[in-house]
């Protein structure tokens, strides 16, 4: 049944691969189904985009080098989706990525096969979420991909995933069409920091909602998970009478421990660290807060969640109203230069090893016309939307529609952007870096991007005030190896900036050996919308189609072939 091909690839081959019809006798190793459905969070109703019918979704664990088929079902009438696994490279199944540029959506009522496979050394906390609109606010769930036995990690007794979204009470379609609708208005802040999809409105201290609980015994070692999952929300938080937690893990990579009192998480951001629970002669409280604080916004909110040891009787109904602990602030530029890698890292390239760097200067354009007010997001003078790749830019390569070279000739004419195609075009094998520059808005203002790249994690080199300077910063990272990531915030390191006058950077430095497209993005839902994302187009057609294989035609229509529905099997094609 399943064709394989030579990895050298002539024009014949393409008409000759066939796909594998995933019929009956096809069993995925997951299910995942969408719905849309009235929902409560927090006590409060909306209606949202729900995977398996909750929010967050199931816990997924995937292997690392395994192949892992998750089939993702549109029960919707009335929306696309996709799925995107947040932080695995989708190497050599390109058509995986879940992105509005790497495939046609899930049209309603019809399913997709992803196709995974968790890169060997990858062994994290990750998580997935659809990535169409603004549906990721309530559509995602944990991803953990497990240690294999060559591992080398850390011990503990036992984990537990701290899973964070916001709330917002305003329906997708209401914040989508605020936002970039003609006339903007700023749909609101968070309502609430939920914790495994429980909280209670910090406004609204009676109700029946719970607290979330984190349930843990005297005397033992957890591995806690924190999952950035919010759709705004930059959060701090820590724990009442533990003022000791060991990171380990930053982005699905093991990293040298370092104690911490509190963590900051943004947006698409994961840290797993060590906690240490109270033995037994010393507990006397029996229940704790996990204090959180809302950063970087207009008004800070702050919610709790229990750490909670066994053989108590819970209250998690209670919400203190002094909160334990100092309410907190900003530290900008929390762990910049402070990670290290848990196993020396010899593949990071140095300063001299860089062909190109591309400075993405980030700026908030806001142009008022006839009472009208629009605000974008300009990478180095352009938004990106969604609706401005009608055909996913993946297909264009692989119909011959979407000219790399000459991309790539324009792009390097002008900074490395290409205006024709809104992409940045990058040679396969090139080593770049990637500098996020943010700028003062035309109001003056500056705020915090946690920004993510798909398709790769990045050496990332720090950030500071000001402009990059590269001599400075690669002295910086003498003793002081980088660690792999995959999303790091672009701070504010002042409240006010002359409008489009460069006021702070985020640098990465990466190998591009991942040929197809990839998003980098600020992973703030609500930035993502008014234009906040760039599309990275790396290699050819070529490099696709020798590193993954070329793609059957059902790929290449929206509703295609490759799509399942109720009376068709999908016709798909293996990747690996
Ligand atoms: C999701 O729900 C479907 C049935 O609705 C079930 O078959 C599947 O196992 C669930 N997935 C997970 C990961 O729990
Ligand atoms: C969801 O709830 C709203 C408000 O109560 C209601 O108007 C709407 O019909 C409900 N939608 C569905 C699909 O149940
Ligand atoms: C779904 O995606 C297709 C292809 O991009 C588009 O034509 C269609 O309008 C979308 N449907 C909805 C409901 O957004
Ligand atoms: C407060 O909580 C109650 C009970 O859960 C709920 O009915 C009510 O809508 C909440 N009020 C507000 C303002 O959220
Ligand atoms: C880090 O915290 C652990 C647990 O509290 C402690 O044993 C260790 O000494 C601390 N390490 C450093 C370098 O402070
Ligand atoms: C946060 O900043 C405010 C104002 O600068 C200050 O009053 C407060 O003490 C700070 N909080 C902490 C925990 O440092
Ligand atoms: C940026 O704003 C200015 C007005 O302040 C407006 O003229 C211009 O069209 C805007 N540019 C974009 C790309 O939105
Ligand atoms: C646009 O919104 C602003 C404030 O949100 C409002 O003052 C203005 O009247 C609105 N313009 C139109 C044409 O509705
Ligand atoms: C199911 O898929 C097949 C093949 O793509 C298509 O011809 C058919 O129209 C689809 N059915 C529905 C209900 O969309
Ligand atoms: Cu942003």
């Amino acid at each position: 049944m399943l064709q394989t091909w030579p990895s050298l690839l002539c024009l014949s081959l393409f008409q000759l691969v066939t796909a594998v019809v995933h019929d009956e006798s096809f069993i995925p190793d997951i299910i995942l189904r969408v719905t849309a459905a009235n929902y409560s969070l927090a006590c409060q109703n909306r209606y949202s985009v729900l995977v398996n019918g909750t929010s967050p979704g199931p816990t997924l664990r995937l292997e690392e080098g395994e192949v892992t088929w998750i089939r993702v079902y549109n029960d919707m009438d009335n929306y696309n989706t996709t799925m995107h696994w947040h932080g695995l490279s989708m190497m050599v199944a390109p058509f995986s990525d879940g992105t509005p540029v790497s495939q046609w959506p899930i049209p309603p009522r019809h399913f997709f096969d992803y196709e995974l496979r968790p890169d060997v050394g990858y062994a994290g906390t990750y998580f997935y979420h659809s990535h169409l609109g603004f549906q990721a606010v309530t559509a995602s769930g944990p991803l953990i991909v497990e240690d294999s036995d060559d591992t080398c990690s850390y011990e503990y007794d036992d984990e537990r995933i701290v899973y964070l979204t916001d709330l917002f009470l305003n329906t997708d379609e209401v914040i989508e069409n605020d936002l970039a609708g003609p006339n903007v208005t700023w749909p609101g802040d968070s309502n609430d920091i939920l914790v495994n999809g429980q909280g209670r409105l910090a406004t609204n201290a009676t109700g029946q909602c719970s607290l979330a609980a984190i349930d843990v015994e005297p005397g033992k070692t957890y591995r806690l998970r924190f999952i950035g999952a919010t759709a705004l929300s930059l959060v701090w938080l820590a724990f009442e009478g533990h003022d000791a937690m060991t990171i380990i893990e930053a982005d699905g990579h093991y990293t040298q421990p370092l104690n911490a009192s509190y963590l900051q998480i943004g947006s698409g951001q994961r840290f797993s660290v060590l906690l240490s629970t109270k033995p037994e002669t010393e507990v006397e409280q029996r229940q704790f807060y996990m204090q959180l604080s809302t950063l970087e916004r207009p008004t800070s909110l702050t919610t709790f969640a229990v750490l909670r040891y066994s053989g108590t009787t819970p209250d998690l109904t209670h919400v203190p109203s002094t909160p334990p602990l100092p309410v907190a602030n900003t530290t900008v530029g929390w762990l910049n230069y402070q990670l290290r890698p848990l196993i020396p890292d010899s593949n990071f390239p140095t300063l001299s090893e860089v062909n190109r760097r591309v400075t993405i200067t980030v700026h908030q354009n806001i142009s008022s016309s006839d009472q009208l007010t629009h605000i974008s997001w300009l990478e180095n003078g352009y938004p990106w939307v969604e609706t401005l790749s009608p055909t996913p830019y993946l297909v264009e390569i692989y119909e011959d529609k979407f000219d790399t070279d000459a991309a790539y000739q324009r792009a390097i004419a002008n900074g490395g952007l290409d205006l024709d195609t809104r992409s940045f075009p990058t040679k396969k094998g090139e080593v770049l870096e990637i500098v996020w520059q943010n700028t003062g808005s035309t109001a003056g203002a500056l705020e915090t991007h946690p920004f993510h790249a798909h398709g790769a994690h990045y050496y990332d080199l720090g950030g500071g005030d000001g402009v990059y300077d590269s001599a400075a910063n690669e002295a910086m990272l003498q003793n002081n190896p980088p660690v792999l990531r995959d999303t790091t915030i672009l701070y504010p390191y002042q409240a006010t900036a002359t409008p489009g006058v460069p006021a702070g950077w985020r640098a990465w430095r990466l190998r591009a050996d991942n040929a197809g497209v990839w998003m980098l993005h600020c992973h703030i839902l609500q930035h993502m919308l008014i234009g906040m994302q760039t599309i990275f187009v790396v290699g050819d057609k070529e490099d696709v189609v020798q590193q993954s294989g070329p793609a059957s035609a059902g790929y290449l229509t929206y509703g295609g072939s490759a799509y399942g529905n109720e009376t068709h099997s999908p016709e798909v094609m293996h990747f690996f």
